[in-house]
């Protein structure tokens, strides 16, 4: 502290000195006060900061404010009465009994306050100028310096310091951000704000924006500093300071600890009037501020100004082109830096299997704005997670410290991206995969692996491609309309026949086996999808399609009856909420059943598993209820075959690549007469933990054991738990069980899936459970109909009688052990009986 300042010091002790509040800690005193008038100010402890009135540039007009200390020109951090100066000499900041600081003018009029009344004994109000540049009111009495009844740091201006917090408070609301000055002369807030994006789930990153405009985009935050910002300048006090992004439940902001105590320099960052977000150093020793970093610099820090889908590059002219795999979506634009409309993908995605994600390095990430963040997540999950979800566009790693990791997921167009060489980082962006290779062979042709021949062996290979699929759909009609090897010679289900439907006349094609092996690679292992209840699922290409093959194991329970069942039935039904059946091979003791690939997989791949179930959000399980329901209305009312499926359950939820569930499996499904309301059969079959009581016992099935199934199916959508596996800790109630005490005590929501406890919609949530309890009644009348659960789902009228207790209310291992009268249980025989135990998963 040099000569002049200590003199300064003490004459603010002296002229404060009667208004001093007693209990204050030694080294803070001379800061503390009770009232300042017109020149006079107060100081920080250690000469940091000085609190005071001024007048900025050419103005006439006078403000509280705080500004820095030793430097050459007065350099202001925080101004209290920024929208109301006073036009004289008279004004007086006082700390009043209740604790609000006011600024009050010569008219006695108060045109600035703190706000911040306290109300309660033995509280020693004290305000107080810190050596953080932080002017705050607290109780006195307390030692603990954090707790402060009000503080400036609360309220930036153009000036961000260390120890303030940018960012969101979730329980109140308050977002906190910095307002540039109107002008140098005018610190009233001006055009342009600095504000972090904090949205749950969201990841944050820093817009400056101009009234509501982006104008550039800083970020996000990469664990070590913004991506995509230039780094701060190396010097003798590098870093000045180190920043943190702080996120829990109630509050996102990011904030930073000073280096000053260690250094000979203090930093600052503020927003000036023409919108620059500059970070500047005040070298103690020369008095003056060195801009050390500055925004924006270039072309390139103009928000999103190649488009969506553009790439901009400063090294490059123009400075803007398109991601690879990305094409001019405009070619009227005539330059590409004038082109608003930005890129397109040169080829489709499909969301076929050999898609898959190109590496794009030195990458200032795109507008988290369209991206959702997950913690815990490897790289690898994270591109697992990006893969099975087709409307994800892109995924990054947010936080690329050592040991970092989560995930950033971006769905829909990538906005704002450059090439960042000094301080970018991975971005992996989906393509199509015909444009994988495309892109792979060039890069080998540049290697000089492919010699200059390639484009015309592309060509021929295309053209013969495309005459060899003439040649094959040719003769799959042939075949169709005549009878070959491999079509079926046994007679197909009773019912169809009567109903004088053909398999020829449905619209499935009928393949060798042959075909069917080429397109799976022989069944090859790599192939194989999972194992269902009939036997083993393959992938595989057909057509150049993308095609999922179930092949019935000739030990499965599934015979030729079934097996001309699902073909039929689910050939006859065509409805966006039912998987689509393409095709089917009956050679020698071979039958398989050729579906459209759902990319997802089942519903259960991700319910029931631990690591996936977080993927599926609050919106997409209520979109998939109501999907279910919507498939099950076809089914049971609208197509024109009336169908129970009796296999419903979440592994026969496919899920494809918009996450829409279809349902799948109708092996054992069964075509019912118009007026027919039940029918009986000896051979009780589906999932354990999915049938209801008329069917286990007394072998009736009806539309409403579908609707059992169904609401099982919900509670466990909701719950994220498995019916059968569910024993409750406390009370040894199974999943239904548990639903139902729930119910009872008001409190549905508490049974919504523990990955989901941050986001869902909880009269959605009590909605499910209330129809899913209603679906699992004890008595059939008692269940509501399919058309009844579909409007209760979407929302029409109200949800009519309150459910009962639902049917199987005991845990499973208590009804086996002491219901003789539920032989399904059990998969022994009862009554001439017997439940086909279905459950391959
Ligand atoms: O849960 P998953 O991965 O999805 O495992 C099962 C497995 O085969 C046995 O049923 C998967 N699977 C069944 N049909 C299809 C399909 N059409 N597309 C993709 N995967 C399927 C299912």
């Amino acid at each position: 502290m040099d000569h002049i300042n200590q003199t300064k010091l003490l004459l603010s002790y002296i002229t404060f000195f009667f208004l001093v509040i007693s209990t204050c800690r030694s080294s803070d005193t001379i800061a503390v006060f009770q009232n300042i008038s017109d020149g006079e100010t107060i100081v920080s402890a250690n000469a940091r900061f000085e609190l005071g009135f001024f007048t900025p540039g050419n103005s006439k007009n006078r403000y509280l404010g705080i500004w820095f200390m030793n430097t050459s020109s007065q350099t202001v951090a925080w101004v209290a009465n920024r929208e109301t100066p006073l036009t004289d000499n008279s004004g007086v900041v006082k700390l009043d009994s209740q604790g609000n600081l006011t600024l009050v003018n010569g008219s006695g009029k108060v045109i600035w306050s703190s706000n911040s009344s306290v109300y309660g004994s033995n509280i020693n109000l004290v305000a107080q100028l810190l050596d953080t540049g932080n002017l705050v009111v607290k109780n006195g009495n307390i030692t603990n310096s954090d707790s402060y009844i009000w503080q400036s740091f609360d309220y930036p201006g153009d000036t961000f310091l260390s120890g303030m917090k940018l960012g969101k408070n979730f329980i109140t609301g308050k977002e906190t951000y910095m307002t540039s000055w109107r002008s140098d002369d005018d610190p009233s807030p001006g055009e342009y704000t600095l504000k972090f994006l904090m949205v749950k789930g969201k990841y944050q990153q820093v817009y400056i924006m101009r009234s509501s405009v982006i104008e550039t985009r800083i970020g996000p935050f990469n664990g070590i500093s913004f991506s995509g910002r230039s780094l701060l300048t190396p010097g003798p006090s590098y870093p000045p300071y180190v920043g943190y992004m702080i996120v829990s439940q109630n509050e996102m902001y990011f904030t930073t600890v000073s280096k000053y105590n260690t250094s000979t320099s203090f930093a600052r960052t503020m927003i000036t009037p023409n919108g620059k977000r500059e970070i500047s150093l005040l070298e103690f020793s020369k008095r003056e501020w060195t801009t050390i970093n500055s925004l924006p610099v270039d072309y390139c820090d103009n928000y999103g100004v190649c488009g969506p889908y553009g790439s901009c590059n400063i090294a490059n002219s123009p400075y803007c082109g398109c991601l690879k795999g990305f094409e001019q979506k405009n070619s009227n634009e005539t330059s590409v830096d004038n082109a608003t409309s930005g890129c397109k993908r040169s080829i489709a995605l499909d969301c076929g299997p050999g898609e898959g994600f190109l590496n794009f390095s030195s990458m200032k990430l795109p507008d988290t704005a369209n991206a959702v963040y997950k913690n815990n997540m490897s790289l690898l999950d994270c591109e697992v997670a990006c893969k099975n979800n087709c409307s994800c566009t892109a995924y990054a790693n947010p936080n690329i410290t050592p040991g970092g990791n989560g995930c950033l997921l971006w769905f829909g167009d990538l906005i704002d991206v450059r090439v960042y060489p000094q301080n970018g980082q991975d971005l992996y962006v989906r393509l199509a995969a015909s444009e994988l290779s495309d892109l792979k062979s060039s890069s080998h042709k540049k290697k000089g692996v492919i010699m200059g021949v390639s484009l015309s062996v592309a060509a021929v290979l295309t053209l013969s491609s495309i005459l060899l699929a003439f040649y094959i759909r040719k003769k799959w009609k042939k075949r169709s309309d005549a009878d070959i090897e491999g079509r079926p010679e046994k007679s197909l289900d009773k019912d169809y026949k009567s109903s004088s439907h053909q398999m020829g006349s449905a619209a499935v094609q009928l393949f060798s086996l042959l075909e069917v092996s080429q397109a799976t690679d022989d069944f090859s292992a790599d192939n194989k999808l999972g194992e269902g209840g009939f036997g083993p699922v393959y992938k595989g290409v057909l057509e150049g399609q993308v095609i999922a093959v179930k092949r019935l194991s000739k030990s499965s329970g599934q015979g030729l009856v079934e097996f001309e069942n699902e073909v039929i039935c689910i050939a006859k039904l065509q409805h966006r909420n039912l998987v689509k059946l393409l095709g089917y091979c009956i050679q020698g003791d071979e039958k398989m059943l050729i579906y459209e690939y759902m990319p997802n997989k089942s519903l259960d791949s991700f319910l029931f598993d631990e690591s996936r179930k977080s993927l599926l959000d609050w919106p997409q399980r209520y979109h998939i209820i109501q999907g279910i329901a919507r498939g099950l209305l076809y089914l049971h009312q609208d197509s024109r075959l009336k169908v129970v499926h009796r296999d419903l359950k979440a592994g026969n939820i496919l899920l494809d690549r918009h996450m829409h569930p279809k349902i799948s499996d109708f092996g054992l499904a069964r075509m019912i007469k118009e007026d027919e309301n039940e029918s009986n059969t000896k051979r009780v079959v589906g999932t354990l933990g999915y049938i209801p009581p008329e069917y286990a016992i007394d072998g009736l099935y009806s539309v409403k054991s579908d609707i059992y199934s169904f609401g099982v199916l919900v509670l466990e959508i909701v719950s994220g738990k498995k019916n059968r596996s569910f024993v409750h800790e406390d009370h040894d109630d199974n999943l239904l069980g548990h639903a139902w005490r729930l119910y009872k005590q008001g409190r549905s929501v508490d049974l919504v899936d523990e990955c989901l406890r941050a986001s869902y919609s909880a009269s959605e949530v009590v909605q499910s459970v209330h129809v899913g309890l209603l679906c699992v009644q004890h008595r059939v009348e008692d269940r509501p109909n399919t058309p009844t659960v579909v409007g209760m789902l979407g929302g029409e009228g109200s949800l009519p009688s309150s459910p009962k207790k639902p049917a199987f209310f005991a845990p499973e291992s208590e009804i086996n052990s002491t219901t003789s009268n539920l032989p399904l249980l059990s998969s022994s025989s009862f009554n001439g009986i017997t439940l086909s135990q279905v459950d391959g998963r």
